[in-house]
């Protein structure tokens, strides 16, 4: 799937684009696709389509907080605006790589993590109070969404 295609297809279960927030989740991740034996290109959230050379989580709508760049990257060779991951070298990292967003790759996908935004200093949520109703609002939402994503699919003509 193109970029776009990926980021619909992870809404659509329920969930958005993957965004590494750490180097920490980075190597767990990696982790992950050394032993499930992934080295297909994955799409993450990551782009700078709004403005060259600022990259934003388009899952968070901020900038990234953490990116592992593929040596000489980002590089936006003919505009490249949307940020794969990859296993690279012999030691099979995992590593960022700015690429065209209508390149077909796998997409990458996440669950919310619903404690997400109660910690963000810039959240007019603050007290524990509100931060519960938000998570308890973002757990409907997703609820939500996964119900629309089944009942579109039941609903499917068949004939
Ligand atoms: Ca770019
Ligand atoms: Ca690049």
């Amino acid at each position: 799937m193109n970029w776009f295609e990926s980021y619909n297809y992870c809404r659509s279960i329920g969930g958005d684009l993957l965004n590494i927030e750490s180097q920490e989740e980075l190597q767990a991740l990696q982790k992950y696709l050394l032993e499930i034996n992934i080295e297909s290109q994955l799409w993450t959230d990551g782009n700078d389509l709004a403005r060259e050379g600022r990259y934003m989580s388009h899952t968070t709508g901020r900038p990234l907080v953490f990116v592992k760049w593929l040596s000489n990257n980002p590089d936006n060779q003919l505009n490249e605006d949307c940020i794969e991951g990859r296993m690279q070298g012999n030691d099979k990292t995992l590593q960022m790589n700015d690429n065209k967003c209508e390149h077909e790759y796998y997409a990458f996908c996440q669950y919310r993590a619903t404690t997400m935004h109660c910690s963000a200093p810039t959240s007019l949520m603050n007290s524990n109070e509100n931060c519960m109703l938000k998570n308890i609002a973002e757990a409907f939402t997703q609820a939500a969404d996964m119900h629309n994503a089944c009942t579109q699919h039941t609903l499917q003509p068949t004939a």
